[in-house]
């Protein structure tokens, strides 16, 4: 620790020094003890009235040299003399807020940390200003009195967060998730006038108001909150200052805490304003030192950070957070990169970047040749700007456009997406989804394989047929053996059969064939999907062949084919007609998939065409009665499927191919039931699915 002694140097050289090297080194001060490798100097501001037990807080950054309690921090006042402190918050990420006491404005502090051997000292010193608010998620316990609060409370050791806060008027949890956790306000009102005190309080769930340590009033028991003052009980207070307590407990679903109070003379409760609380002075920093293997490091690369605004979407946050380089020599080095722990990175100054989840992540920065990385967390604070959320909203969705994002996890993608969704940010969704196709990641996690099938399905349905094509194919083609694959093939197929696209249809039946030779489900839908393949060309034989190799692979329906086929179509027949369409859709997929050469069965076809097209897929239902007529022209519902070919061209709005099947059926089956219908559809075509009417259905 040789290159200390230079701190230690007579006054005469110190003049010297100064002489040489002019007043920036005036700086230069003493080391108080070489074992503590940084060191912060801090200087108060003063902030409203001074009155009594002056003291102020700082919040600093600690590089991740402090430790996690805080237990090697040691402050000292311009005598060198150790000051005791109080630790606000600590180890929830690299920022520290302490509080100390002060006794005059502008007075400077050393900051010493930096020792991981270094024992706490307990102070027994705590401010006697400003409000702290603590959140614990709740352990096992009830909330109906506060004998329960209290033991409540010693049973939820986990603290979720600490910090100084503004007020007891909060709606969310600002520091975990807003369930299940205990919320515990300590703060120091001033009373301007002696008198009767009268304290109310409105919470989601319990609540309860300490003043001096008397229980004032309390909202005991699982409830929603009211808006008024209902809960309310006086108290007598002398001017000045006093402790109040305040504890919430939320047990789920919504949650409020809430402390109001009326004065004497005043008429009407408010929350207690942040005013009413006895201000802290505010501390900042203004010089950072740090040694390194016992070499002075010159102006240590730092940087300070916090949480800007905050976007609810859903069941996740998103949250913006400004970084800020503190190095005071940091303009005239070029090299600089943040990384910002969720794969992006930037070279901007004073980044804002917005993170799409909550936690922690790890933040460096590196400048010139040095580097420094710093816990960070996004706190689920949500409520922290008073910008409009869609104002927001747009702002992060260009931000978060300009992310590489197929550096980013599964879960932030499907975070993004979610949130493109909500706030309608149509390019975002698509970037979000092409960059979850891309990642490795997606089909190891259900949700995101789950996703983006729907997601395909959804693309369908909305009518942009070739994108949601697309998406199955890329889906199939890169995750070849993973069963979501599998299943994105299986529908394209399908998809690609309704379009007509019978060639292609059959190249991804075909692909789902060969990697299924070990699973005889996915093959049986492969050969099915061959099957339907041969029967849109008109070929049932070979249909025929294809569903029946299908059969072999799976297991027979109790009770065989037969019974099945009449169950199904019963079930199928039952849900029709009470309008739930998905589950008759189901019914006809778990037919189809039981007993294939249904298909070649009309009344099969008929019963699903109808299903699909109810439920608004009209170009699939057009494939299924397309195919089957092709399949059997000659069979008892050829003029069924040509009547529903008609009605799913009406309504998919191809009015001359609709009339052209009407016209078909009435010249081509004079014999038919159907033709007066096919006639008087001829005079007025199908507008809309609610306002047809279907055969076996409705007549
Ligand atoms: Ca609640």
């Amino acid at each position: 620790m040789r290159t200390l002694e230079r701190f230690r140097l007579p006054v005469w050289a110190v003049c010297a020094a100064l002489l040489l090297r002019g007043v920036a080194q005036a700086q230069t001060k003493p080391w108080w003890d070489e074992r503590w490798t940084c060191r912060k100097t801090v200087q108060v501001s003063p902030v409203g009235d001074y009155g009594e037990d002056l003291a102020a807080a700082v919040a600093f950054t600690t590089g991740g040299y402090l430790q996690a309690d805080a237990d090697d921090l040691r402050i000292l006042d311009e005598a060198g003399q150790e000051v005791p402190y109080y630790v606000v918050a600590s180890g929830f990420e690299d920022l520290c807020t302490v509080a100390f006491p002060v006794e005059r404005p502008q007075q400077v502090f050393d900051f010493y940390y930096g020792n991981p051997r270094a024992k706490g000292v307990d102070h027994d010193w705590s401010p006697k200003r400003g409000l702290i608010l603590e959140v614990r998620t709740m352990g096992k316990g009830g909330i109906n009195n506060w004998h329960q609060m209290r033991d409540l409370i010693a049973n939820s050791p986990e603290v979720q967060g600490r910090g100084l806060h503004h007020c007891v008027f909060d709606g969310h949890n600002r520091f975990g998730p807003s369930d299940r956790y205990i919320s515990i306000y300590k703060g120091f009102l001033y009373c301007p006038v002696p008198g009767e005190y009268d304290f109310a309080t409105t919470s989601d769930d319990a609540s309860f108001l300490f003043v001096d340590s008397d229980l004032v009033v309390q909202w005991p028991g699982q409830h929603g909150a009211v808006a008024d003052a209902r809960h309310h009980a006086k108290t007598r207070l002398e001017r000045g200052v006093h402790f109040l307590e305040y504890y919430h407990a939320d047990l789920g679903d919504r949650q409020v805490a809430e402390a109001a109070w009326r004065v004497p003379g005043q008429e009407d409760f408010v929350v207690i304003p942040p005013e009413a609380f006895v201000p802290l002075w505010w501390g900042q920093v203004t010089q950072y030192e740090r040694f390194e293997e016992g070499t002075l490091v010159e102006d240590p690369v730092d940087f300070s950070f916090w949480q800007e605004s905050s976007v609810s979407a859903g069941d996740g946050l998103l949250s913006a957070l400004r970084f800020h380089i503190d190095s005071p020599s940091s303009t005239t080095r070029e090299a600089r990169e943040w990384d910002f722990g969720d794969g992006v990175t930037s070279q901007d100054r004073s980044p804002t970047h917005v993170y799409v989840r909550a936690g922690k992540y790890r933040v460096s920065l590196r400048l010139g040749g040095q580097k420094l990385t710093q816990a960070v967390r996004v706190w689920h604070n949500e409520r922290i700007s008073g910008a409009v959320p869609e104002d927001l909203a747009r702002d992060y969705a260009r931000r978060i456009e300009g992310y590489d994002l197929s550096v980013m996890a599964v879960e932030e993608l499907l975070a993004i997406w979610g949130f493109a969704r909500l706030y309608a940010a149509p390019e975002l969704e698509r970037q979000a989804l092409g960059a979850l196709i891309d990642q490795p990641g997606s089909f190891r996690d259900p949700d995101a394989s789950q996703v983006l099938l729907d997601q395909a399905d959804a693309l369908w349905m909305g009518g942009h047929y070739d994108i949601a094509v697309e998406l199955l194919h890329r889906l199939g083609a890169r995750y070849s053996q993973k069963e979501p694959a599998l299943r994105a093939l299986c529908n394209e197929g399908q998809y690609l059969l309704a379009l007509g696209k019978r060639g292609e249809a059959r190249d991804a039946f075909e692909s789902l064939e060969r990697r299924t030779s070990d699973r005889p489900a996915y093959r049986a839908m492969a050969l099915t999907g061959i099957g339907d393949c041969h029967r849109f060309k008109g070929d049932a034989d070979a249909a025929r062949g294809s569903y029946l190799e299908a059969e072999e692979n799976v297991e027979g329906p109790p009770g065989g084919r037969a019974v099945a086929h009449g169950a199904y179509a019963q079930a199928a027949l039952e849900y029709l007609r009470a309008g739930e369409l998905d589950a008759a859709l189901e019914q006809v997929a778990l037919w189809e998939s039981a007993a294939p050469t249904a298909k070649l069965d009309g009344y099969f076809s008929l019963l699903k065409t109808i299903a699909l097209c109810k439920r608004g897929d009209v170009v699939r239902a057009y494939g299924e009665a397309r195919d089957q007529f092709a399949a059997n022209p000659e069979g008892n519902y050829a003029p069924h499927m040509l009547l529903l070919q008609g009605d799913c061209l009406a309504l998919w709005q191809h009015s001359d191919e609709a009339a052209e099947m009407y016209r078909k059926l009435v010249d081509g089956y004079p014999e038919s039931p159907l033709r007066p219908v096919a006639q008087h559809r001829l005079q007025i075509p199908p507008k809309a699915i609610a306002e047809l009417r279907f055969p076996v259905l409705d007549f």
